[in-house]
Formats: structure tokens, sequence, C-alpha cells
């Protein structure tokens, strides 16, 4: 297949035409060779978790119709379903762990690379768990907040603290449906018993403990990954900066940080910045060091310190191909293994430094908290080191890089909304309810190379929903790519959105579409939701806003777990792509329809992005009908078009 159609982004095209000329195959390749793909496994109807199998069920009805212990269509693809969310909830809840860690490591003195930065956060969370404030050290404080946080992953009886910051209609339901999360390992552990053979065997019943292990990702596990994240390392406020592969320099030292934890990309940045460093690089030949991201970690530091974004998932491999990156430091998910032979080409340097991840052939420099500094420093050196080594007939850096504003944490937007001293989301709130902002969404997850064009479906689905007045907010590889199409600089309101959008875009001075981090980050959008609950005049619950979410390109089991949240926080919920029950009618059936009487939200699938996108609006519309706004935003039409008759 020709390479124009693998990506609307440009680099990709380029990069992919000089990949063939390098003899280097990518993710696009191997996917071509993987064609066709089985069949059950797409529909959700393999299944292998005992050694009687692998079982298949026929689709289509007839012979086989059920697994050798006669598990049938719906048990089957039901396991599959929870199996994932409890994969997705794991690595997304191990990360929180590890950031839990640090910050316990930080609070008793043994970490002295990491500080608390954000007090004011830091006390919201000790008054959350009850952990005294009054005329005590910031450290004090510190201590005890952390030895209570690391319960969540595990305490012996009760139930999880942080989804209480649900709206109580929500946390009352949950409580009603016995899903409120006990604890993250717990959640998980049962989960993987659940689904062993001769276990839980009635789909509705696997698909509610689901809903416990989501939740103790999204409001627990991630969430908390989050808010540690901003104690340790600063709240997230907007910044300026810039996206795509045209940010690397040909003249410096290119180093790329790949991965997820900014308990490790915070300090390459660091000893990236450090003076010593600079001479260093300036000693090879270089005119200084040139740091970029690639998945969410990208997203960290892009949040918190404005280092550009290189690129998302499937832009991984192509990052190496431009031949002018000394080193690609690689932590924890979303690392493909076959980068390990796409530096072979070239003489990019190739770094694992997670216990958890190793790829063979790759260097191994193990990271270590109580050593971060020195260790990101050596790291840094290395990549200085290696700059000598650039073949320069293999160096191709794309054109393209777009301006971008980033860091819209929940209390950014907040402020921006209401002010300083008065933050508050009720300027958002009025919008919503008059009809100049119709509603919002949430679009989020991965690059997949089996949905091809690569980005196409984010860039349409969002562009849809802006020009339909639908504020978007985003995370993941999904932020990445709206980010390089441009439509995250406020200019992008007046070019893509809906006349009553843009007007309120241009009045707080906010892009239309808002990057609100990485995937752990998908927890401020929940924040985010109830919030505009809290504030009051569009219902007492997640599922009666006019709110939708989607991840139209999806691949990671993270994203299973991220939309069965959503859809348990009251959120009607789109996936492009695949989507994993397919082969049993019944189970996707109350996914797509049943559940909603259930929990208020509920899942779609639906591959073509536009339709998608009006799939959402029209779930929006319902929600605004329900309310009683629905009129109000006629009115602002009939305003709009009124005011176009007097223009002609
Ligand atoms: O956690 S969006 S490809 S990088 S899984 Fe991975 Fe998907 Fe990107 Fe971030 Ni999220
Ligand atoms: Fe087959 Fe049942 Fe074993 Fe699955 S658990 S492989 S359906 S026998």
């Amino acid at each position: 297949m020709a390479n124009e159609k693998k990506s609307i982004d440009a680099t990709v095209n380029e990069l992919l035409e000089k990949a063939r000329e390098d003899s280097v195959r990518t993710a696009w390749d191997r996917a071509a060779a993987q064609q066709p793909q089985c069949g059950f496994g797409l529909l959700g109807l393999c299944c292998r978790h005992c050694s009687m199998g692998p079982c298949n069920i026929n689709p289509f009805g007839g012979e086989p119709s059920k697994g050798i212990c006669g598990a049938t269509a719906e048990t089957i693809a039901a396991r599959h379903f929870l199996r994932m969310t409890a994969a997705g909830a794991a690595a997304h809840s191990d990360h929180g762990r590890g950031v839990a860690e640090t910050f316990m490591a930080a609070a008793n003195g043994e970490v002295e690379d990491y500080k608390i930065q954000d007090v004011t956060k830091l006390y919201k969370l000790a008054i959350e768990f009850k952990v005294p404030v009054e005329g005590r050290e910031v450290n004090e404080i510190a201590k005890d907040l952390a030895q209570i946080v690391m319960n969540e992953w595990g305490k012996t009886h009760g139930y999880m603290v942080t989804p209480a910051r649900a709206p109580l209609k929500r946390q009352n339901l949950w409580k009603k449906l016995g899903i409120w999360p006990r604890n993250v390992d717990r959640e998980i552990v049962e989960a993987m018993h659940r689904t062993h053979i001769g276990v839980d065997q009635d789909y509705k019943s696997l698909i509610m403990h689901a809903f416990r292990v989501a939740l103790a990702d999204g409001w627990g596990g991630s969430m908390l990954a989050t808010d540690l994240q901003d104690v340790l390392f600063g709240t997230p406020t907007p910044l300026a900066t810039e996206a795509n592969l045209g940010v690397l320099k040909e003249d410096h030292v290119n180093i790329i940080v790949h991965g997820h934890e900014p308990l490790l990309s915070e300090m390459i940045v660091a000893a990236a910045q450090d003076p010593e460093m600079q001479q260093l690089a300036e000693n090879v030949g270089a005119k200084g060091i040139n740091l970029g991201g690639i998945c969410c970690t990208a997203n960290e530091i892009l949040m918190r310190h404005g280092i550009p974004l290189l690129g998302n998932f499937l832009q991984q491999e192509l990052a190496i191909v431009t031949g002018v990156v000394e080193l690609m430091i690689v932590d924890i998910q979303c690392i493909m293994q076959s980068l390990e032979d796409v530096v072979q080409c070239y003489h990019t340097k190739l770094i694992t430094t997670s216990e958890k991840a190793h790829i063979p052939g790759a260097e191994h420099v193990q990271f270590e908290e109580a050593h971060a500094l020195e260790i990101a420093k050596k790291i840094v050196k290395m990549a200085i080191e290696n700059f000598p080594n650039r073949r320069p007939n293999m160096v191709l850096i794309p054109a393209e890089k777009t301006e971008m504003v980033a860091g819209f944490s929940h209390e950014t937007v907040e402020y921006l909304l209401g002010g300083m001293f008065r933050a508050s989301y009720r300027p958002l709130n009025d919008n919503i309810i008059n009809g100049k902002v119709r509603g919002l969404a949430g679009v989020v997850g991965c690059n997949n190379a089996t949905v091809t064009p690569h980005d196409h479906y984010h860039v349409s689905m969002v562009k849809e929903l802006i020009a339909n007045d639908v504020l978007v907010l985003m995370t993941g590889c999904g932020a990445m790519a709206a980010a390089k199409e441009g439509l995250m600089t406020p200019e992008a309101a007046h070019k893509y959105a809906g006349k009553g959008l843009a007007e309120v875009c241009e009045t707080v001075g906010i892009p239309p579409v808002l990057h609100l981090g990485s995937c752990v980050d998908n927890s401020r959008i929940l924040v985010a939701a109830t919030a505009v609950v809290k504030e009051g005049g569009l219902g007492d619950d997640i599922s009666d806003l006019p709110v939708a979410g989607a991840a139209p390109e999806w691949m990671s089991e993270k994203a299973i777990s991220i939309g069965h949240y959503f859809v348990g926080s009251g959120v009607f919920t789109v996936f492009g792509g695949s989507f994993p029950t397919l082969g049993s009618k019944k189970l996707t059936k109350f996914l797509f329809e049943e559940i909603e009487e259930i929990i208020g939200g509920k899942w779609a699938f639906e591959p073509d992005p536009v339709k998608a996108a009006k799939l959402m609006i029209e779930h929006i519309d319902k929600k605004r009908k329900a309310l009683g706004i629905d009129k109000a935003r006629e009115r602002v039409l009939y305003d709009m078009a009124a005011r176009r008759e007097l223009e002609v």
C-alpha cells in the first residue's frame, strides 16, 4: 500500500519512505504481514484459559457453540473483556504505586532529588485522607499521607477513599450496585480469579466486576498517580510549545524519553538542563542538548515543562529513522520491542531503565529513585558521547512542527474560567446552559497500526465535535494527534470551532481542544466532570451531563479500562477500530444498550470517526433535552442565523 495512506501526518509518510530505503521494517509493515488476522480473536471468541483449549466459538451460530468446559460465547468474551480491563488497570495503577512509593521516600527524606512542589495540593489530599494538618510541618503531613495513601493499593478491609470525589448520586449508585472498589490489588486479583476456568460464568456479573476494577483505576490508581505527580512535580499550568518530529535539531544532541513515568523523565529534564551537561555537549561539537518525548511521558514533561512533543505511539520507530537521535530512554508501557531492531540501522542507543521492562539487546541502566539525578546525568552523558557517531548521510529531519498550548489541569481550567480569586466552573456551566457550548467530549487513547491512516480518526472526530460547539478534552496519543494538526492553539477556535464555542474560547483565551495530559490524567476529566455537576444547573450526576467519551484509534488494554470507567461514571463512550466483544451478540447488547439502565452510561462501537462524533453529539443533545436546556441552544442558533441574514 502507498505510504500516503498510512498517516495524515506528513512526517510519518516521509519517514516511512526513508525506512524502506534504509531497510527498516515498521509496525505498518508488520501489520500487513499479520493479515488476515484471526477472526475468533478479533471477535473475542478465543479462549486459552486452560490447557483443554484453545477453544473457539463459531460466530455464525453453528458448531462449536461452546468451549470444552461448556463456556459460552458470552462467558468467553466477557472474561476476555474483564482480563483486558484488569491488565489496563494494573498498568495505570502500578505506575501510580511507583509514584506513591517515591512520594513516601521523598516525605521520609530518603530521596534528595524529589521534593514536594505543590503544597496546596498536598494539603487538599491530606484533608481528604483525614491526616491532621493544623500546625504541622509539610514533611510530617506528607509522611502520614504517604502511609495512608499506600493502603489504596492493598488495605485489608474497607473501601477506596478517592471514589468519594464523585457526585453523591453516583457514589450511592456504586454502593447500591456493589461496585465501589475495595483496593486496587484486590480487584485485579479477583478479576484473575473470576476469569479462571470454572469460576464466574455469568457475563453480566463479569462485566459488573470489570466496573469495579476500572473504577479502582480511574477513581483510584490513575487518580492518585496524577495527584501525587502534581504534588511532586507541580500541577500543570498553560504553556506554549511545539509538536512533531520537526522539533529534532540537527546540530544538537537529541535525546528522546519514551514511556510513561515522570519519575524518570523529570530527572532527564533536570540533567539535560545542567550547565555541566550543556558544556559537555559543546565539547563534542553540538550546539546543545535537545530533549523531546514520545508517548505519555512526553505528555508529562510537556504539561509541566513545555518540553516539545515529538510524536505519538506510531512515531516511536520513525523518530529513530530520522538518524539524529543519539539516545532513546524508555521505562514502561507502549514501548515496541522492534525499537531494538530499528536502532541497529542507526547510531541510536536504546536504554531500558525499569526493573519491570527489559528488551533483549537494549542496554539496561537500572533507574533508582535514591540516585535519580546521578543516573539521569549518566544517561545524558551516554547520549552526548554518542553524538560523534552520527552518520550524516543517514539524516532526515522532517520540516513539520506545530505550535500548541498545553497544561490544562482541572485546577487551571477552574482558574481560567473563574479567575484566580473566584476559581469556578460557573462560566462553563452557564455557557453550556445558554447553548454556546453544546457539551463536552473526552477524546483519548492510542494509535493503532491496523487503523489507518494514523491520526486521521482522532483529528476528524475532534474537528467534527468542535465545529458543532463541543469543547474537547484530550489526553494520551490522541492529544498529540490534535496538537500536531494545530487544534491546540487559541486561534484554532476561530478556524475550526462553531460560533458559540469559538466565542467562549476567545473570551477565556483557551483552545477549543484542551490537552489534559497523559493517560493516567484521564482522571482529570473525571474530576472536571464532577466539578461541572457540583457547580449546579446541569443535573446531579455525571450521567445527566451533556458529555461523551471516545477512543477512535485505541489499541492498549489501558484504553478498555479507561472506557469502562468512563461508562461506569455515567458517560456514553464510543470506540473505533475494533471492539473485543462483537462475537457475542448478547454481551454486546448488554454493553451497548442494557447497561445504560443500570449505570447511566453505555458503550458504542463506530469505526467511522465522523459518524462516531455524530453519535456523541446526538447523545449530548439527548442529555440537553432531558435537562430542559435544548431550547436555549435552538435560540442561539436562530440568533446566529438571523445575524448572518443581517450581514448579507
Ligand atoms: O498511556 S494513549 S498508545 S502512550 S496507552 Fe500508549 Fe495508548 Fe499512547 Fe500512553 Ni495511553
Ligand atoms: Fe476452553 Fe473452557 Fe479451557 Fe477456555 S476455559 S480454553 S473455553 S475449556
